[in-house]
């Protein structure tokens, strides 16, 4: 062996090496621990202008053209996109059903954005699927513009008949098979499905299933979640339908829903290890995000410093089943060879000492005269008194 092979190898197998690797390789880090004083703007779907929704198709694309660098301990993993998905499927386990899982997917979403910046020339944000403008009915659903083949991530996959989940049926699927359309049908995803990172190239399937946005992503559904006022409270209804078997519908908040409509049985959204495989995924979970920093801000001081629930899987109150330690603002997450670790305290605030973005404040609207979705403001207190009057009213 020569010395420089030997020094590659230290590199991939000494832990105090594979923390050099990450930090030296981002030394971006740094800068953005100097405070957010210009934070990115995320914005909803629909609402980009097409250049920019181009723009995004297409540094998701560059993504899925760049070599993986998890691929010594992720077999499956062949580019950088499958990275992310290679990251999740072997946490799954310890980032699903416990207190930190929302801390985790925002820190997820915030790396996955900063490589489409850093490595892809992206210059936009992370924009976010907001499920409720989709809820009204089924063909609003089938619809809606995520799915245009040009100016989205393309549509359902056709009807196949079959049993997909050993876990869960879901009855009133529509779809299953392979994305026939738009930007993602000819990419081959190389992981999944369940807890393998093993190599096996399989296409990008959907299978919606609109009744279940219909029935848990309205308006009201989702703004539920909001009369919560403490984070254990608010974190358990939205992790409510996340089981030891996966997602399931009865009683799911917005995060299983979310996946289920997308994904029904046998589409990768619906798969709680492989579901980054959907690039949809990423709109999804900073959608999560969103909802989560619009109930961060109705009391900033009390809840940028809330955190609580389970280390473990099921532990109080997420099951009850394992008991055990919470979480505190000093535990730690990270992405293994993607991203240092971090107590969770510094991904609390999305415009803090680590994470330097904010969301638009603004709801899309349908305009029938013009037959476009446009920005329609939201004030902060306008939310906050919608909010109040909303609580009291349902028997909550
Ligand atoms: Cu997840």
């Amino acid at each position: 062996m020569q010395l420089s092979q030997l020094f590659n190898f230290l590199l991939l197998v000494s832990p105090l090496a594979l923390c050099r690797a990450v930090t030296s390789s981002d030394e971006a880090y740094s800068t953005y621990n100097t405070g957010c004083k210009n934070p990115l703007v995320r914005r909803e779907w629909r609402l980009l202008p097409d250049h920019e929704k181009k723009e995004y198709i297409d540094a998701v694309k560059c993504l899925q053209a760049l070599p993986a660098l998890t691929s010594n301990n992720v077999p499956g993993a062949v580019t950088r996109f499958d990275d992310f998905q290679g990251i999740h499927i072997r946490q799954a386990e310890f980032i699903h059903a416990v207190g930190s899982f929302q801390h985790w997917h925002r820190y997820m979403i915030w790396i996955y954005e900063k490589a489409l910046r850093e490595e892809c020339g992206y210059r936009g944000s992370q924009p976010y699927w907001d499920w409720t403008l989709d809820s009204a009915s089924d063909s609003a659903f089938i619809n809606s513009p995520l799915w245009n083949p040009t100016t989205g991530f393309g549509g359902n996959g056709p009807y196949v008949n079959g049993t997909f989940n050993p876990f869960f049926s879901v009855p009133e699927r529509t779809g299953g098979g392979c994305v026939q359309d738009g930007p993602f049908s000819n990419y081959t995803i190389h992981m999944g499905p369940f807890n393998t990172t093993a190599k096996i190239p399989q296409c990008l399937r959907r299978d919606f299933a609109p009744f279940i946005s219909t029935l848990r992503l309205t308006e009201e559904a989702v703004r539920l979640h909001h009369c919560e006022d403490t984070f254990g409270r608010y974190d358990v209804k939205v992790q409510t339908g996340i089981t030891e078997r996966g997602l399931r519908l009865s009683d799911a908040g917005f995060h299983a829903a979310g996946h289920l409509s997308v994904g029904g049985e046998a589409g990768q959204m619906s798969d709680i290890y492989a579901s980054p495989g959907d690039p949809v995924f990423y709109l999804h979970h900073a959608s999560v995000d969103h909802e989560w920093w619009k109930w961060q801000n109705v009391d900033r001081e009390a809840r940028l410093k809330d955190a609580t629930g389970p280390i473990l899987r099921f532990g109080i109150p997420l099951g009850n089943r394992t008991g055990g330690e919470n979480i505190t603002l000093d535990f730690m997450i990270g992405l293994s060879e993607l991203a240092p670790m971090v107590p969770l305290r510094r991904v609390m605030d999305t415009e803090g000492d680590l994470l330097c973005y904010t969301y638009a404040r603004e709801k899309a609207v349908y305009d029938y005269a013009t037959g476009k979705w446009v920005a329609e403001e939201v004030s902060e207190s306008e939310y906050e008194d919608d909010l109040e009057e909303f609580c009291e009213n349902s028997d909550n």
